[in-house]
């Protein structure tokens, strides 16, 4: 018996508009999770990110095993009662993570030794414990464990890496077992080649999970070589299940990724932009600490409906922002969430009416590159 499941509503060229049910809620797509990595949204109230418009956080194993560990959150009564989220979380793996963040770190067949960036104390991470960590945690998407190298890397450092990702997502299928009303993404490697790519798609497919990820992207390529590999990527994945592409990415990386195929993306940028100082904006990027916003009346965006937007000027955001004041940190992640959200929800509309292209040129038309 199944209690999770994904239905594809519409679909407009390669973009798709669908729901994923789990028993915590209904997940619509195309979605973006906002990123939860300690047990918060950095800067905002669980309420206050709903109100956003998401319908599921990601949170991370490899913070939250260091700090404040899988085990006392489990005591505690899982991720979503510590973190007053009662919506559907999903976690990532900790792989990506302990080679971006631990120090000493020491990859073999079994998994990862590593040192804490917070302590120094020493720990270790497999496929087997992972998935211990993201049940321990109460997670809805459990993501396979998986490594990720840095692009631009050598063909064969990418073979290597990505057929241990694949053995290591068979264990992590056999330890994850039988969960009803949890789901387990898989997560394709493979860099930017072609043939990697779908043999790390075979490989997957012929485990059998509940979605797919392209992992392995925006990790240094460049939008173009981005896109260029999810010119085919995604159409590797089977068509029933949800795609979800990890850590994109800026507004117009969303929308190339949606239009290519992809169901699910999440990202710090909205929220770790809204703490220094940049908001995201139909018309481009707001860098409020410039001085030039000093004495400006107007709003960051008049056309937007979040609180920063409403109530406050950007001679009062830049005001806060160059006093330090924490109300500035709130605000701009609430307008950024809030911006993220408007564009999926717009997303969503246009491909459920089959006018994708329109609307993404609408979107692209409003925008200047630079700062405004
Ligand atoms: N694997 C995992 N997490 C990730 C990635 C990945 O490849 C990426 C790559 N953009 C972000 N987060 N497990
Ligand atoms: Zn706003």
């Amino acid at each position: 018996m199944s209690t999770t499941s994904f239905t594809l509503n519409a679909t407009d060229g390669a973009a798709r508009t669908g729901v994923i049910r789990t028993p915590r809620g209904e997940i619509r797509t195309p979605a973006f999770m906002p990123v939860g990595t300690a047990g918060t949204v950095k800067a905002m109230l669980p309420e206050n990110v709903r109100a956003t418009g998401a319908d599921i956080l990601l949170g991370n194993t490899y913070h939250l095993m260091l700090r404040p560990t899988a085990e006392r959150i489990a005591r505690l009564g899982g991720l979503h009662a510590f973190m007053n989220w009662d919506r559907p979380i999903l976690t990532d793996s900790g792989g990506f993570q302990v080679m971006s963040l631990a120090d000493l770190r020491k990859l073999t067949e079994k998994g990862v030794t590593f040192r804490s960036h917070v302590d120094g104390s020493k720990h270790e991470l497999s496929p087997e414990r992972s998935m211990e960590i993201q049940r321990l945690l109460g997670s809805d998407i459990v993501m396979c464990f998986d490594e990720c190298p840095a692009l631009p890397a050598d063909r064969k450092r990418l073979e290597e890496s990505m057929r241990l990702s694949m053995r290591w997502a068979q264990r992590s299928r056999d330890a994850f077992g039988d969960r009803p009303g949890h789901m387990l993404f898989g997560i394709q490697q493979g860099g930017l080649e072609r043939d990697l790519r779908e043999e790390s798609a075979e490989a997957l497919r012929s485990i059998g999970f509940d979605g797919y990820a392209v992992g392995g992207l925006a990790v240094g390529e460049g939008q173009k070589a981005m896109f260029d590999c999810l010119d085919f990527a995604p159409g590797m994945l089977p068509e029933d299940k949800p795609r979800y592409l990890m850590g994109v990415g800026k507004p117009d990386d969303i929308v190339g990724a949606v239009k290519r195929g992809i169901d699910m993306m999440d990202c710090v940028l909205p929220t770790r932009s809204g703490r220094t100082g940049q908001a995201f904006t139909r018309r481009g990027v707001v860098n409020i600490k410039n001085a030039r916003h000093a004495d400006d009346p107007r709003p960051l965006d008049e056309h937007c409906s979040c609180p920063a937007c409403t109530g406050y000027s950007r001679a009062y955001l830049h005001h806060v922002y160059r006093s330090h004041e924490m109300i500035s940190g709130m605000l701009l992640t609430w307008h950024n969430l809030h911006y993220f959200q408007e564009i999926m929800q717009g997303m969503r509309d246009a491909i459920a009416e089959g006018r994708f292209a329109a609307w993404e040129a609408a979107f692209h038309a409003g925008r200047a590159e630079g700062d405004i």
